[in-house]
Protein backbone atom coordinates (compact mmCIF):
# COMPACT_ATOMS: atom_id res chain seq x y z
CA UNK A 1 0.00 0.00 0.00
CA UNK A 2 1.40 2.90 -1.18
CA UNK A 3 1.55 5.95 1.00
CA UNK A 4 2.50 9.12 -0.80
CA UNK A 5 1.01 11.77 -0.83
CA UNK A 6 0.78 14.42 -3.67
CA UNK A 7 2.67 17.42 -3.31
CA UNK A 8 -0.10 19.72 -3.18
CA UNK A 9 -1.05 22.53 -0.98
CA UNK A 10 -2.93 20.51 0.92
CA UNK A 11 -0.08 17.40 1.00
CA UNK A 12 2.26 20.04 2.43
CA UNK A 13 -0.10 21.12 4.78
CA UNK A 14 -0.61 17.66 5.97
CA UNK A 15 3.01 17.52 6.72
CA UNK A 16 3.62 20.90 8.19
CA UNK A 17 0.90 19.20 10.87
CA UNK A 18 3.07 16.42 11.17
CA UNK A 19 6.00 18.33 11.74
CA UNK A 20 4.14 20.31 14.39
CA UNK A 21 3.33 17.21 16.07
CA UNK A 22 6.43 15.43 15.78
CA UNK A 23 8.86 18.30 15.78
CA UNK A 24 8.31 21.57 17.11
CA UNK A 25 7.40 21.01 20.90
CA UNK A 26 9.59 18.06 21.93
CA UNK A 27 12.30 19.63 19.61
CA UNK A 28 12.82 22.49 21.11
CA UNK A 29 12.09 24.20 17.63
CA UNK A 30 9.19 26.60 16.02
CA UNK A 31 10.87 30.21 17.65
CA UNK A 32 10.60 32.33 14.92
CA UNK A 33 14.44 32.81 13.04
CA UNK A 34 16.07 36.10 13.49
CA UNK A 35 16.84 37.04 9.59
CA UNK A 36 20.10 38.91 8.41
CA UNK A 37 19.24 41.15 5.86
CA UNK A 38 20.16 40.23 2.44
CA UNK A 39 23.05 41.04 1.11
CA UNK A 40 23.60 43.56 -1.59
CA UNK A 41 26.45 43.59 -4.15
CA UNK A 42 29.65 45.16 -3.23
CA UNK A 43 31.63 47.85 -5.68
CA UNK A 44 34.63 46.96 -3.98
CA UNK A 45 34.06 42.96 -5.20
CA UNK A 46 34.96 42.87 -9.60
CA UNK A 47 33.73 39.49 -10.47
CA UNK A 48 35.44 37.15 -13.29
CA UNK A 49 32.28 35.34 -12.80
CA UNK A 50 29.07 36.91 -12.91
CA UNK A 51 25.35 35.18 -12.39
CA UNK A 52 22.41 34.81 -12.24
CA UNK A 53 20.09 32.16 -10.39
CA UNK A 54 16.48 32.43 -10.43
CA UNK A 55 14.44 29.97 -7.60
CA UNK A 56 11.04 29.59 -9.67
CA UNK A 57 7.69 27.14 -10.34
CA UNK A 58 8.24 25.23 -13.98
CA UNK A 59 7.12 22.41 -15.27
CA UNK A 60 9.09 19.98 -16.97
CA UNK A 61 8.41 16.29 -18.68
CA UNK A 62 10.12 13.56 -16.94
CA UNK A 63 7.44 10.84 -17.54
CA UNK A 64 5.66 10.13 -20.64
CA UNK A 65 2.74 12.09 -20.71
CA UNK A 66 1.78 14.79 -18.93
CA UNK A 67 4.47 17.39 -17.45
CA UNK A 68 5.87 17.66 -13.80
CA UNK A 69 5.14 20.77 -11.85
CA UNK A 70 8.84 21.45 -10.12
CA UNK A 71 10.73 23.95 -8.43
CA UNK A 72 14.19 25.04 -10.01
CA UNK A 73 16.48 26.87 -10.73
CA UNK A 74 16.84 29.00 -13.95
CA UNK A 75 20.16 30.88 -14.68
CA UNK A 76 21.61 33.41 -16.50
CA UNK A 77 25.05 34.10 -17.22
CA UNK A 78 25.80 37.82 -16.97
CA UNK A 79 29.75 37.79 -17.31
CA UNK A 80 32.73 35.40 -17.56
CA UNK A 81 33.54 32.24 -19.98
CA UNK A 82 30.63 30.64 -21.75
CA UNK A 83 31.10 27.42 -19.80
CA UNK A 84 30.28 29.03 -16.74
CA UNK A 85 26.97 28.11 -16.64
CA UNK A 86 25.40 24.83 -18.98
CA UNK A 87 21.90 24.93 -18.91
CA UNK A 88 20.39 20.80 -18.43
CA UNK A 89 17.86 20.87 -21.48
CA UNK A 90 14.24 19.11 -20.65
CA UNK A 91 15.27 18.31 -16.89
CA UNK A 92 14.24 20.52 -13.45
CA UNK A 93 18.33 20.23 -12.84
CA UNK A 94 19.74 23.83 -12.14
CA UNK A 95 22.33 24.61 -14.46
CA UNK A 96 26.26 23.24 -14.21
CA UNK A 97 28.16 25.82 -12.93
CA UNK A 98 31.97 25.68 -14.02
CA UNK A 99 34.53 27.73 -11.89
CA UNK A 100 38.21 27.49 -11.84
CA UNK A 101 39.95 28.06 -8.62
CA UNK A 102 40.74 31.57 -7.88
CA UNK A 103 38.05 32.86 -9.86
CA UNK A 104 35.83 36.08 -8.14
CA UNK A 105 32.22 34.79 -8.63
CA UNK A 106 29.08 37.06 -8.01
CA UNK A 107 25.65 35.03 -7.60
CA UNK A 108 22.58 36.79 -7.89
CA UNK A 109 19.62 34.77 -6.45
CA UNK A 110 16.32 35.59 -7.09
CA UNK A 111 13.18 34.22 -5.12
CA UNK A 112 10.42 33.93 -7.31
CA UNK A 113 9.18 30.52 -4.99
CA UNK A 114 6.06 30.83 -3.26
CA UNK A 115 7.88 30.74 0.17
CA UNK A 116 11.26 31.69 1.62
CA UNK A 117 14.72 30.39 0.49
CA UNK A 118 18.68 30.57 0.38
CA UNK A 119 20.94 28.47 -1.15
CA UNK A 120 23.71 26.79 0.02
CA UNK A 121 27.07 26.03 -2.45
CA UNK A 122 27.87 22.35 -0.88
CA UNK A 123 31.78 21.64 0.07
CA UNK A 124 32.78 25.53 -1.08
CA UNK A 125 34.80 27.18 1.50
CA UNK A 126 33.19 30.84 1.71
CA UNK A 127 32.70 33.45 4.68
CA UNK A 128 29.60 32.85 6.71
CA UNK A 129 27.54 35.31 4.87
CA UNK A 130 28.15 33.63 1.62
CA UNK A 131 27.56 30.22 2.67
CA UNK A 132 23.58 30.09 2.71
CA UNK A 133 23.11 30.48 6.04
CA UNK A 134 19.55 29.64 6.89
CA UNK A 135 19.42 32.76 8.84
CA UNK A 136 20.39 34.40 5.28
CA UNK A 137 17.00 33.08 3.68
CA UNK A 138 14.65 35.73 1.77
CA UNK A 139 11.65 36.28 0.96
CA UNK A 140 9.79 35.63 -2.44
CA UNK A 141 10.76 38.86 -4.61
CA UNK A 142 13.90 39.46 -3.12
CA UNK A 143 17.40 38.63 -4.01
CA UNK A 144 20.35 37.46 -1.82
CA UNK A 145 23.79 38.88 -3.91
CA UNK A 146 26.87 36.08 -2.78
CA UNK A 147 30.02 37.46 -3.57
CA UNK A 148 33.23 34.59 -2.86
CA UNK A 149 36.50 33.40 -4.64
CA UNK A 150 37.18 30.04 -5.60
CA UNK A 151 39.22 28.86 -2.69
CA UNK A 152 38.55 25.00 -3.22
CA UNK A 153 40.49 22.58 -5.40
CA UNK A 154 39.41 20.91 -8.49
CA UNK A 155 36.16 19.03 -7.62
CA UNK A 156 32.36 18.47 -7.61
CA UNK A 157 30.03 20.50 -5.70
CA UNK A 158 26.26 20.71 -5.26
CA UNK A 159 23.95 23.97 -4.45
CA UNK A 160 20.71 23.76 -2.85
CA UNK A 161 18.82 25.45 -0.51
CA UNK A 162 19.20 25.41 3.13
CA UNK A 163 16.24 26.65 4.34
CA UNK A 164 15.10 26.44 7.62
CA UNK A 165 13.16 23.42 7.98
CA UNK A 166 12.21 23.48 4.21
CA UNK A 167 15.57 22.21 2.73
CA UNK A 168 13.96 18.66 2.16
CA UNK A 169 10.83 19.56 0.14
CA UNK A 170 12.53 22.22 -1.44
CA UNK A 171 15.73 19.99 -2.67
CA UNK A 172 12.43 17.63 -3.34
CA UNK A 173 10.58 19.70 -5.77
CA UNK A 174 13.94 19.98 -7.47
CA UNK A 175 16.07 22.89 -6.15
CA UNK A 176 19.68 21.57 -6.98
CA UNK A 177 22.64 21.50 -9.30
CA UNK A 178 25.98 20.40 -9.25
CA UNK A 179 29.23 22.78 -9.72
CA UNK A 180 32.25 21.51 -11.09
CA UNK A 181 35.41 23.70 -9.91
CA UNK A 182 39.10 23.09 -11.99
CA UNK A 183 42.41 23.98 -11.11
CA UNK A 184 46.05 23.73 -12.65
CA UNK A 185 47.32 20.17 -10.90
CA UNK A 186 44.23 18.59 -12.82
CA UNK A 187 44.23 20.03 -15.91
CA UNK A 188 47.42 18.87 -16.09
CA UNK A 189 46.44 15.15 -16.16
CA UNK A 190 44.40 15.60 -19.06
CA UNK A 191 41.62 13.64 -17.72
CA UNK A 192 39.07 12.51 -20.27
CA UNK A 193 37.01 16.01 -20.77
CA UNK A 194 34.24 17.65 -22.97
CA UNK A 195 31.81 15.14 -24.33
CA UNK A 196 33.40 12.88 -22.58
CA UNK A 197 33.43 14.15 -18.76
CA UNK A 198 30.01 13.44 -17.79
CA UNK A 199 28.14 14.83 -14.50
CA UNK A 200 25.62 11.90 -13.25
CA UNK A 201 23.11 13.66 -11.02
CA UNK A 202 21.58 10.64 -8.99
CA UNK A 203 17.89 11.35 -7.80
CA UNK A 204 15.04 9.24 -6.00
CA UNK A 205 11.56 10.27 -6.62
CA UNK A 206 7.81 9.29 -6.50
CA UNK A 207 5.22 10.29 -8.86
CA UNK A 208 1.18 10.48 -8.33
CA UNK A 209 -1.04 9.40 -11.09
CA UNK A 210 -1.15 12.18 -12.50
CA UNK A 211 3.21 12.35 -13.20
CA UNK A 212 3.35 14.92 -10.06
CA UNK A 213 5.92 14.59 -7.78
CA UNK A 214 4.67 12.89 -4.56
CA UNK A 215 6.32 13.30 -0.59
CA UNK A 216 5.46 11.71 2.38
CA UNK A 217 5.49 14.17 4.59
CA UNK A 218 4.38 12.01 7.28
CA UNK A 219 5.70 11.21 10.34
CA UNK A 220 8.23 8.03 8.80
CA UNK A 221 9.52 10.50 6.50
CA UNK A 222 10.68 12.86 9.12
CA UNK A 223 11.81 9.75 11.29
CA UNK A 224 13.71 7.90 8.34
CA UNK A 225 13.81 10.07 5.36
CA UNK A 226 12.39 9.86 1.98
CA UNK A 227 12.66 6.97 -0.24
CA UNK A 228 10.95 7.44 -3.53
CA UNK A 229 9.82 4.75 -6.32
CA UNK A 230 11.63 5.69 -9.12
CA UNK A 231 15.69 6.84 -9.73
CA UNK A 232 16.82 9.85 -11.94
CA UNK A 233 19.01 10.51 -13.20
CA UNK A 234 20.00 14.26 -14.07
CA UNK A 235 16.36 14.41 -13.87
CA UNK A 236 15.29 12.00 -16.11
CA UNK A 237 13.67 8.43 -15.88
CA UNK A 238 15.59 5.24 -17.07
CA UNK A 239 18.71 7.08 -18.36
CA UNK A 240 21.00 5.44 -20.83
CA UNK A 241 24.22 7.18 -22.14
CA UNK A 242 25.30 6.53 -25.35
CA UNK A 243 29.22 6.27 -25.19
CA UNK A 244 31.95 5.58 -27.54
CA UNK A 245 34.84 2.87 -26.99
CA UNK A 246 36.98 4.99 -25.15
CA UNK A 247 37.50 6.54 -21.30
CA UNK A 248 35.34 8.38 -20.18
CA UNK A 249 34.96 10.33 -16.66
CA UNK A 250 31.86 10.23 -14.70
CA UNK A 251 31.09 12.52 -12.08
CA UNK A 252 28.33 11.45 -10.02
CA UNK A 253 26.21 13.54 -7.12
CA UNK A 254 23.86 11.57 -4.85
CA UNK A 255 21.22 14.30 -4.94
CA UNK A 256 18.88 12.48 -3.34
CA UNK A 257 17.18 13.34 0.59
CA UNK A 258 18.10 9.98 2.21
CA UNK A 259 18.74 7.55 -0.11
CA UNK A 260 22.02 5.51 0.47
CA UNK A 261 23.27 3.80 -3.17
CA UNK A 262 25.93 0.79 -3.55
CA UNK A 263 27.65 1.90 -6.55
CA UNK A 264 28.46 -1.40 -8.89
CA UNK A 265 28.51 -2.56 -12.47
CA UNK A 266 26.16 -5.34 -13.33
CA UNK A 267 28.92 -7.05 -15.13
CA UNK A 268 31.04 -7.24 -11.74
CA UNK A 269 33.60 -4.81 -13.39
CA UNK A 270 35.60 -3.06 -10.68
CA UNK A 271 35.29 0.46 -10.20
CA UNK A 272 37.83 2.95 -10.83
CA UNK A 273 37.70 5.68 -7.89
CA UNK A 274 39.69 8.95 -9.31
CA UNK A 275 38.13 11.35 -6.71
CA UNK A 276 35.47 12.25 -4.07
CA UNK A 277 33.89 15.18 -2.08
CA UNK A 278 36.90 17.21 -2.15
CA UNK A 279 38.71 16.32 -5.60
CA UNK A 280 40.96 14.09 -6.48
CA UNK A 281 42.24 11.18 -4.91
CA UNK A 282 46.60 10.81 -4.58
CA UNK A 283 45.91 8.04 -6.93
CA UNK A 284 42.67 5.72 -8.11
CA UNK A 285 41.27 3.15 -6.02
CA UNK A 286 39.78 -0.04 -7.40
CA UNK A 287 36.62 -1.39 -5.53
CA UNK A 288 33.85 -3.82 -6.12
CA UNK A 289 31.29 -1.36 -5.24
CA UNK A 290 31.60 1.92 -3.77
CA UNK A 291 28.87 3.17 -1.23
CA UNK A 292 27.45 6.99 -2.20
CA UNK A 293 25.30 8.49 0.49
CA UNK A 294 23.22 11.92 -0.09
CA UNK A 295 25.62 14.42 -1.10
CA UNK A 296 28.39 12.75 -1.40
CA UNK A 297 30.12 12.40 -4.73
CA UNK A 298 32.47 10.33 -6.88
CA UNK A 299 34.49 11.20 -9.55
CA UNK A 300 35.15 7.88 -11.48
CA UNK A 301 37.32 6.52 -14.52
CA UNK A 302 35.33 3.94 -17.24
CA UNK A 303 37.05 2.84 -19.85
CA UNK A 304 34.54 1.52 -22.43
CA UNK A 305 37.78 0.63 -25.03
CA UNK A 306 37.16 -2.94 -26.11
CA UNK A 307 33.84 -2.74 -25.64
CA UNK A 308 32.11 -3.82 -28.77
CA UNK A 309 29.27 -1.53 -30.85
CA UNK A 310 25.84 -1.99 -29.32
CA UNK A 311 27.46 -3.89 -25.87
CA UNK A 312 25.57 -2.61 -22.48
CA UNK A 313 26.94 -1.81 -19.03
CA UNK A 314 24.63 -0.82 -16.51
CA UNK A 315 25.14 1.19 -12.71
CA UNK A 316 23.18 -1.07 -10.17
CA UNK A 317 22.74 -0.33 -6.75
CA UNK A 318 23.95 -3.07 -5.00
CA UNK A 319 22.25 -5.31 -2.22
CA UNK A 320 22.99 -4.04 1.45
CA UNK A 321 22.39 -4.48 4.89
CA UNK A 322 22.16 -2.85 7.99
CA UNK A 323 21.37 0.88 7.24
CA UNK A 324 18.15 0.84 7.97
CA UNK A 325 15.84 -0.57 10.37
CA UNK A 326 14.19 -3.62 9.07
CA UNK A 327 10.83 -2.64 9.85
CA UNK A 328 11.49 0.87 8.94
CA UNK A 329 11.90 -0.73 5.13
CA UNK A 330 8.51 -2.35 5.46
CA UNK A 331 7.14 1.36 7.00
CA UNK A 332 8.93 3.55 4.29
CA UNK A 333 6.47 2.58 1.67
CA UNK A 334 8.59 2.77 -1.46
CA UNK A 335 8.58 0.27 -4.09
CA UNK A 336 12.89 0.25 -3.99
CA UNK A 337 13.57 -1.25 -0.45
CA UNK A 338 16.87 0.74 0.69
CA UNK A 339 19.78 -2.27 0.26
CA UNK A 340 17.85 -4.17 -2.98
CA UNK A 341 19.66 -4.10 -6.33
CA UNK A 342 17.69 -1.95 -8.76
CA UNK A 343 19.65 -0.29 -12.30
CA UNK A 344 20.55 3.35 -11.91
CA UNK A 345 21.54 4.10 -15.29
CA UNK A 346 22.60 2.09 -18.41
CA UNK A 347 26.29 2.91 -21.11
CA UNK A 348 25.24 1.86 -24.06
CA UNK A 349 27.96 1.37 -26.56
CA UNK A 350 27.15 3.09 -29.48
CA UNK A 351 30.53 4.74 -31.61
CA UNK A 352 33.96 3.05 -32.22
CA UNK A 353 37.28 4.94 -30.79
CA UNK A 354 40.91 4.66 -30.92
CA UNK A 355 41.69 6.71 -28.25
CA UNK A 356 43.91 5.13 -26.08
CA UNK A 357 43.86 7.10 -22.66
CA UNK A 358 45.95 6.07 -20.03
CA UNK A 359 45.26 6.99 -16.59
CA UNK A 360 47.74 8.46 -15.01
CA UNK A 361 49.39 6.80 -11.75
CA UNK A 362 49.50 9.91 -9.61
CA UNK A 363 47.00 11.81 -10.04
CA UNK A 364 47.40 14.82 -6.75
CA UNK A 365 48.77 15.69 -3.76
CA UNK A 366 46.79 15.87 -1.11
CA UNK A 367 48.28 17.89 2.01
CA UNK A 368 47.82 15.97 5.35
CA UNK A 369 48.12 18.04 8.23
CA UNK A 370 50.92 16.79 10.88
CA UNK A 371 50.06 15.54 15.13
CA UNK A 372 51.34 18.85 15.87
CA UNK A 373 49.29 21.13 13.80
CA UNK A 374 46.11 19.61 15.74
CA UNK A 375 45.18 21.56 18.31
CA UNK A 376 43.02 19.31 20.36
CA UNK A 377 44.76 15.92 19.37
CA UNK A 378 44.41 14.66 22.92
CA UNK A 379 40.44 15.63 23.46
CA UNK A 380 38.75 15.18 20.39
CA UNK A 381 35.73 17.20 19.95
CA UNK A 382 32.43 15.00 19.59
CA UNK A 383 29.88 15.31 17.13
CA UNK A 384 27.10 12.42 18.96
CA UNK A 385 24.27 11.44 16.71
CA UNK A 386 20.66 10.74 18.63
CA UNK A 387 18.05 9.66 17.30
CA UNK A 388 14.86 8.63 18.71
CA UNK A 389 11.17 9.46 18.19
CA UNK A 390 11.28 12.61 20.00
CA UNK A 391 15.01 13.67 19.05
CA UNK A 392 16.99 13.73 16.37
CA UNK A 393 20.18 15.44 17.73
CA UNK A 394 23.76 15.94 17.59
CA UNK A 395 25.63 16.55 21.02
CA UNK A 396 22.27 15.96 23.19
CA UNK A 397 20.40 19.05 21.22
CA UNK A 398 18.50 20.11 18.25
CA UNK A 399 19.17 23.19 16.05
CA UNK A 400 18.78 26.01 17.69
CA UNK A 401 20.30 29.45 16.22
CA UNK A 402 22.17 31.38 18.75
CA UNK A 403 22.54 27.93 20.87
CA UNK A 404 26.20 27.66 20.78
CA UNK A 405 27.67 25.23 23.46
CA UNK A 406 31.27 25.60 24.73
CA UNK A 407 32.50 22.89 22.64
CA UNK A 408 31.53 24.51 19.22
CA UNK A 409 33.30 27.49 19.56
CA UNK A 410 36.55 26.81 17.64
CA UNK A 411 39.16 29.25 16.93
CA UNK A 412 39.17 30.49 13.46
CA UNK A 413 42.74 29.16 11.95
CA UNK A 414 42.64 26.17 14.06
CA UNK A 415 42.94 22.38 13.27
CA UNK A 416 40.65 20.11 14.61
CA UNK A 417 40.46 16.59 15.45
CA UNK A 418 36.55 15.26 15.48
CA UNK A 419 34.99 12.04 16.51
CA UNK A 420 31.84 11.50 15.07
CA UNK A 421 29.60 8.19 16.77
CA UNK A 422 25.88 6.95 17.73
CA UNK A 423 24.94 7.86 21.30
CA UNK A 424 22.37 5.43 22.62
CA UNK A 425 22.11 7.02 25.87
CA UNK A 426 22.82 4.17 28.56
CA UNK A 427 21.22 1.36 26.11
CA UNK A 428 24.77 0.44 24.86
CA UNK A 429 25.52 -0.50 21.16
CA UNK A 430 22.27 -2.67 20.52
CA UNK A 431 21.57 -4.81 17.72
CA UNK A 432 19.97 -2.12 14.95
CA UNK A 433 17.18 -4.53 14.35
CA UNK A 434 15.80 -4.60 17.90
CA UNK A 435 16.70 -1.16 17.91
CA UNK A 436 14.51 -0.61 15.85
CA UNK A 437 11.59 -2.69 16.49
CA UNK A 438 11.38 -0.92 20.09
CA UNK A 439 11.77 2.55 19.01
CA UNK A 440 8.81 2.60 16.75
CA UNK A 441 7.31 0.49 19.09
CA UNK A 442 7.75 2.60 21.53
CA UNK A 443 5.89 5.42 18.94
CA UNK A 444 3.35 3.35 18.83
CA UNK A 445 3.20 2.49 22.43
CA UNK A 446 2.56 6.25 23.52
CA UNK A 447 0.21 6.94 20.85
CA UNK A 448 2.12 8.89 18.18
CA UNK A 449 0.87 8.00 15.35
CA UNK A 450 -2.29 9.74 16.10
CA UNK A 451 -4.65 6.09 15.39
CA UNK A 452 -5.89 4.42 12.43
CA UNK A 453 -2.81 4.67 10.21
CA UNK A 454 -0.87 3.08 12.57
CA UNK A 455 -2.92 0.62 13.96
CA UNK A 456 -3.56 -0.46 9.88
CA UNK A 457 0.23 -1.27 10.33
CA UNK A 458 0.46 -3.12 13.34
CA UNK A 459 -0.40 -6.81 11.14
CA UNK A 460 3.28 -5.63 8.87
CA UNK A 461 5.27 -7.74 11.09
CA UNK A 462 7.54 -7.36 14.34
CA UNK A 463 5.62 -4.13 15.23
CA UNK A 464 4.00 -5.92 18.32
CA UNK A 465 7.18 -7.28 19.84
CA UNK A 466 8.58 -4.09 19.28
CA UNK A 467 6.03 -2.34 21.20
CA UNK A 468 5.85 -4.60 24.30
CA UNK A 469 9.93 -4.34 24.11
CA UNK A 470 9.61 -0.91 24.14
CA UNK A 471 7.48 -0.94 27.59
CA UNK A 472 10.05 -2.82 29.18
CA UNK A 473 12.84 0.06 28.01
CA UNK A 474 10.97 2.36 29.32
CA UNK A 475 13.14 5.21 27.99
CA UNK A 476 13.76 6.80 24.52
CA UNK A 477 13.29 4.41 21.91
CA UNK A 478 16.75 4.53 20.39
CA UNK A 479 17.05 3.47 16.72
CA UNK A 480 20.17 3.31 14.78
CA UNK A 481 20.63 4.24 11.40
CA UNK A 482 23.08 5.31 8.41
CA UNK A 483 23.95 9.38 9.11
CA UNK A 484 25.53 11.13 6.16
CA UNK A 485 26.96 13.73 7.98
CA UNK A 486 28.20 16.88 6.32
CA UNK A 487 30.67 19.77 7.89
CA UNK A 488 30.53 23.08 6.46
CA UNK A 489 33.78 24.98 5.39
CA UNK A 490 36.60 22.82 4.44
CA UNK A 491 37.31 19.80 3.70
CA UNK A 492 38.41 17.10 5.93
CA UNK A 493 40.50 13.55 6.35
CA UNK A 494 39.52 10.62 7.83
CA UNK A 495 41.84 9.05 9.42
CA UNK A 496 39.74 6.25 11.41
CA UNK A 497 37.10 4.24 11.32
CA UNK A 498 35.73 1.76 13.93
CA UNK A 499 33.11 -0.62 13.75
CA UNK A 500 31.21 -2.87 16.82
CA UNK A 501 28.02 -4.40 15.66
CA UNK A 502 26.51 -6.97 13.53
CA UNK A 503 29.50 -8.01 11.33
CA UNK A 504 27.74 -9.63 8.35
CA UNK A 505 25.58 -6.44 7.55
CA UNK A 506 28.90 -4.19 7.92
CA UNK A 507 30.63 -6.90 5.35
CA UNK A 508 27.99 -5.89 2.79
CA UNK A 509 29.27 -2.09 3.01
CA UNK A 510 32.44 -2.01 4.06
CA UNK A 511 34.61 -2.03 1.08
CA UNK A 512 32.37 0.68 -0.52
CA UNK A 513 34.19 3.28 1.67
CA UNK A 514 36.77 6.01 0.18
CA UNK A 515 38.59 7.45 2.97
CA UNK A 516 41.87 8.18 1.20
CA UNK A 517 40.40 11.22 -0.11
CA UNK A 518 39.48 15.09 0.88
CA UNK A 519 35.43 14.89 2.37
CA UNK A 520 32.13 17.19 3.19
CA UNK A 521 30.10 15.01 3.47
CA UNK A 522 31.13 10.88 5.55
CA UNK A 523 28.54 8.02 5.67
CA UNK A 524 28.62 7.24 9.50
CA UNK A 525 27.01 3.39 9.78
CA UNK A 526 25.41 1.95 12.80
CA UNK A 527 28.45 0.74 15.23
CA UNK A 528 30.78 3.28 13.70
CA UNK A 529 32.79 5.33 15.18
CA UNK A 530 34.66 7.84 13.20
CA UNK A 531 37.81 9.93 13.26
CA UNK A 532 37.89 13.02 11.19
CA UNK A 533 40.73 16.06 11.08
CA UNK A 534 39.06 19.63 9.75
CA UNK A 535 40.89 22.78 9.19
CA UNK A 536 38.64 25.95 10.20
CA UNK A 537 40.53 28.45 8.40
CA UNK A 538 39.86 32.16 7.17
CA UNK A 539 36.35 33.05 7.98
CA UNK A 540 34.29 33.62 11.22
CA UNK A 541 31.42 32.91 12.08
CA UNK A 542 28.45 30.13 12.04
CA UNK A 543 29.07 27.53 9.98
CA UNK A 544 26.60 24.53 9.89
CA UNK A 545 26.96 20.89 10.63
CA UNK A 546 24.54 18.49 10.72
CA UNK A 547 23.06 15.13 8.76
CA UNK A 548 22.41 15.49 4.80
CA UNK A 549 19.59 13.05 5.38
CA UNK A 550 17.68 16.37 4.75
CA UNK A 551 14.41 15.38 6.70
CA UNK A 552 16.81 14.29 9.63
CA UNK A 553 18.57 18.18 8.91
CA UNK A 554 14.81 19.63 8.57
CA UNK A 555 13.82 17.55 11.90
CA UNK A 556 16.63 19.26 14.10
CA UNK A 557 19.62 16.92 13.40
CA UNK A 558 21.53 20.04 12.96
CA UNK A 559 24.14 22.42 14.79
CA UNK A 560 26.45 25.00 14.17
CA UNK A 561 30.08 25.91 14.86
CA UNK A 562 30.97 29.53 15.90
CA UNK A 563 34.30 30.04 14.79
CA UNK A 564 35.68 32.74 16.50
CU1 LIG B 1 20.56 11.44 9.84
Amino acid sequence: MKRFRPLTRRGLLIGAGAAATFGAPAFGQGHAMRRIAPNLASDAFTPDVELELICKRDETPILTGKPTRVWRYVGNLIKGPPNALTALPDAYLGPLLRFTKGQKVRIRLRNELPEETITHWHGLHVPMLMDGHPTAAIDPGETYVYEFEIRNRAGMYFYHPHTHEKTATQVYRGLAGAIIVEDAEERALGLPSGEFEIPLVIQDRSFDDDNQLAYGGDMHTSMFGFYGDRVLVNGRSDFTLDVASRAYRLRLLNGSNARIYKLCWDDRTPLTVIGVDGGLLEKAETRPYVMLAPAERLDLIVDFSGRPQGSKLTMLSGEFYGLIPPMAQRMMGSDLAMGEEFPLFTARVTKASNDSWKLPEKLSTIRRFRKDEIANLDDPMPIAITMAHMAMFLNGRPYGHDDIQPRERIPVDTTQLIEIFHEHGGMGGMGMGGMGGMGMGGMQGRGMMGGGMMRGRMGMGGMGRGGMGMGGMGGMGMMSMAHPIHLHGQPFEIIERRFEGDEDAYASVRDGFIDSGLKDTVLVTPGERLRIIKPFGDFKGRFMYHCHNLEHEDAGMMREFSVE
